[in-house]
């Protein structure tokens, strides 16, 4: 996605009195970073309108704004040698999810339709990138 580029969508989900019980939730967005090792991306989630089931309005609250950065899975702002480790701890079970970047991680190679997981082959990719064998965008 371009920087600056706004998108926007709808999500509604119509519960009534008598239907199916409440979700917990009913939006889960999924980031796919597309760009490069060496530029910060901005995610800017603004909710326009909030609804509770009755329709009364809730207050959106502000923006939440997230910044990735493809490959930094330790989230310093840089790509180096500790995202590798930080990675590979993590799929160790060294290190919890609270500790590293799981989109910045994810999104080092992607796995298809079905969405970006940790894998090994991430920090690989990472340790490749670092080694010169691989671009800014993991090719
Ligand atoms: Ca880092
Ligand atoms: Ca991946």
């Amino acid at each position: 996605m371009p920087a600056g580029h706004q998108v926007t969508t709808y999500f509604w989900q119509d519960i009534r009195p008598g239907g199916e019980s409440v979700p917990s939730a009913v939006v889960s967005l999924i980031p796919r970073l597309v760009g490069n090792a060496t530029t910060p991306y901005t995610l800017t989630i603004t909710f326009n309108e909030i609804l509770e089931p009755g329709g009364t309005p809730i207050a959106p609250g502000p923006p939440e704004i997230l910044t990735f950065r493809r490959g930094d899975v330790q989230g310093d702002g840089d790509i180096d040698v500790f995202d590798r480790m930080f990675g590979s701890q993590y799929l160790a079970e060294l290190r919890t999810i609270g500790e590293i970047n799981p989109v910045n991680m994810a999104s080092v190679r992607h796995d298809g339709d079905s969405g970006d997981k940790m894998s090994v082959f991430d920090s690989m990719f990472i340790s490749q990138y670092l080694a010169e064998l691989r671009d800014a965008y993991y090719n």
